[in-house]
């Protein structure tokens, strides 16, 4: 038994970070270990870098998105306790639209991801030709803010707007992270 009353553990927490190449999945990661955005090259395989807060240890991985190495992303997910889905919200090609939507949904009903919350992330929000609220909600059928919506009825999800240039970001999404586990 130990003898110390007061030393609590870290909550460890397991993050696999998915999303489309170029969606900004390293920027934001190396945004949260670094404070700093730096100039990333396309991700063969996968970036992990653990973050410490508060009581909190993240582990984050970040996993390539080019299209034909998306259907590798099967092999990332078993021991997630939160999957962050990362959109670019300044994409306006239907078809990519469509792909980051179904691959989304295919995350959504896959067994090892049951109880899993996500975090919906549309990225680069900093931009002038980012998506409104609006036209988000039209095309991804997601309401910003949005943290009580219940697909199938398993995962808690959470959709936030964010920037790879906003540090700050990260903060809320480490408070939901937190508010989330005291409630299991
Ligand atoms: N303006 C802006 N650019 C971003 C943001 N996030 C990523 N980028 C840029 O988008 C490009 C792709 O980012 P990257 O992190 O490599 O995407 P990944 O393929 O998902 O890892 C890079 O040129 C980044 O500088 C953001 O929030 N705002
Ligand atoms: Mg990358």
């Amino acid at each position: 038994m130990s003898l110390c009353i007061k030393c609590k553990k870290d909550t460890e927490v397991h993050v696999v970070m998915l999303g489309l190449a170029g969606s900004g999945k390293t920027s934001l990661l190396y945004q949260w270990k670094l404070n700093e955005l730096i100039d990333t090259i396309p991700t063969i395989g996968f970036n992990v870098e653990t973050i410490k807060r508060k009581k909190q240890s993240l582990t984050l991985w970040d996993v390539g998105g080019q299209d034909q190495i998306i259907r590798l992303w099967k092999h990332y997910l078993f021991g997630a306790t939160v999957l962050f889905y990362v959109i670019d919200s300044t994409e306006r090609d239907f078809q990519r639209i469509h792909l980051t939507k179904m691959e989304l949904i295919k995350l959504m009903s896959n067994d090892d991801l049951t109880k899993v919350p996500f975090i919906i992330l549309f990225n680069k929000s900093d931009k002038p030709n980012s998506f409104t609220d609006e036209e988000l909600e039209d095309e991804y059928s997601f309401n910003i803010g949005e943290t009580e919506l219940n697909i199938n009825s398993i995962h808690k999800i959470n959709v936030m707007r964010i920037s790879a240039l906003d540090p700050q970001n990260f903060t809320k999404i480490l408070d939901w992270i937190e508010l989330i586990q005291k409630k299991k």
